[in-house]
């Protein structure tokens, strides 16, 4: 939509709005006018920041990774540990200029790492360059603070205005989160369990044009909650601090714990020189992404061990289909499925059946 045309949607929502009286019955109306309006204007929003900025990089492999933090911190150094991808290192603040993107396999998982600009300490991040880094990383998979242990007190400061940039990075938004996707219809995630949408939630849903999405839950909720999610503005991202240059400062646990309480996410004690915990780094980095292992066989073969499909947790097999190709998903109707995901040996499954990590599946054709 153009934005002249979502200032008179907006219009149009929010006079519905304030005509529309409260009650009992119009409840639920309303609250899916909340949404609808918080959808334009996040759309609104987008539109605004998506002008001029310089800094699309193209997301590619199985998932993307931001690594940000102020200038100095070590971030070209941990891109380079990880990837092996040069990127400018020096002894002075702000030797990187642009996102510059390393891929690194973790687990089988490709994994794309961007390394950002240092963000000035105290500055106002919504502004100026920062902005540019904000949007790049708002569509990441992950963020990946890079802090330096002897420079570690403007950390909070900055979670928080990432918060009031519409980046929620606590990991603990909300006990509802839809994530929308490209197709495979509505997907209910209550922690590993994958449960069918009722009739009442697929209309809401449909109502607030959300027709493809994985909707994340901690355990029961109600249709109204699910409306109250859906207007939620924010972008939730998870996020890891790598607390770098430990091998300068002895009393790096101290700055870890503090770190941790004042900001709840998880703190890996680094060193991108000595290389000191960076392969607990992957492993908290492959954790928090949350991607599983796939196995394709063709009828009458060996299943291709060495080349998984990774994906994201909650993937269906028509997901999976058409990460292949869209061919296989639309060819396909069914699956003979081997794995964790099944309880008995091979069980013949629908395209709708969630996988689980690791499992072997053949896609039989129509
Ligand atoms: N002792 C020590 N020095 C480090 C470590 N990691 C990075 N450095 C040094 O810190 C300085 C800054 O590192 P960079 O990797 O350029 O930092 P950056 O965050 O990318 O900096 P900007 O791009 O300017 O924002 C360089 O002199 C690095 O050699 C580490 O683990 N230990
Ligand atoms: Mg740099």
């Amino acid at each position: 939509m153009e934005a002249n045309d979502l200032e008179r949607r907006l219009e149009e929502l929010n006079e519905q709005y304030s005509k529309t009286k409260y009650n009992k019955a119009t409840n639920k109306y309303l609250g899916i006018l909340r949404a609808k309006i918080a959808k334009v204007k996040k759309q609104m929003s987008s539109k605004r920041r998506n002008r001029g900025t310089g800094f699309a990089v193209k997301k590619t492999g199985d998932a993307t990774v931001a690594l940000v933090g102020f200038p100095n911190a070590g971030k070209s150094s941990v891109l380079i540990a990880l990837t092996g991808v040069e990127s400018k290192v020096a002894e002075y603040a702000f030797t990187t200029l642009t996102v510059i993107p390393g891929m690194l396999e973790i687990n089988k998982a490709k994994i794309q790492f961007l390394d950002t600009p240092g963000l000035i300490e105290g500055a106002h991040i919504g502004r100026g360059g920062g902005r540019q880094i904000v949007s790049a990383i708002r569509v990441v998979d992950l963020i990946l603070f890079i802090v330096d242990v002897n420079a570690y007190s403007d950390i909070p400061a900055l979670i928080r205005e990432l918060n009031d940039l519409g980046i929620d990075v606590s990991g603990k938004a909300g006990a509802i989160r839809i994530e929308n996707r490209e197709s495979g219809g509505i997907t209910i995630l209550k922690g590993p369990k994958a449960v069918k949408p009722t009739a009442e939630i697929l209309d809401v849903l449909g109502q607030l044009g959300v027709h493809n999405a994985n909707i994340y839950a901690k355990g029961d909720f109600t249709v109204d909650e699910l409306i109250e999610a859906a207007a939620n503005e924010k972008t939730s991202i998870k996020s890891i601090i790598a607390l770098n240059k430990i091998d300068t400062n002895r009393n790096f646990e101290r700055a870890k714990s503090v770190l941790e309480s004042a900001t709840g996410i998880p703190v890996v004690a680094i060193s991108a020189k000595t290389g000191t915990g960076l392969q607990e780094l992957k492993n908290e980095i492959s954790r928090n992404l949350g991607l599983i292992r796939v196995y394709l066989k063709r009828k009458g073969e060996a299943p291709d061990m060495s080349n998984p499909l990774v994906v994201k947790e909650g993937s269906s097999l028509e997901d999976i289909a058409r990460k292949v190709h869209d061919k296989m998903a639309s060819e396909s109707k069914s699956a003979y499925v081997m794995g964790r995901s099944v309880r008995f040996g091979i069980q013949k499954v629908g395209l709708d059946h969630i996988a689980k990590d690791g499992d072997v599946v053949t896609f039989i054709s129509r």
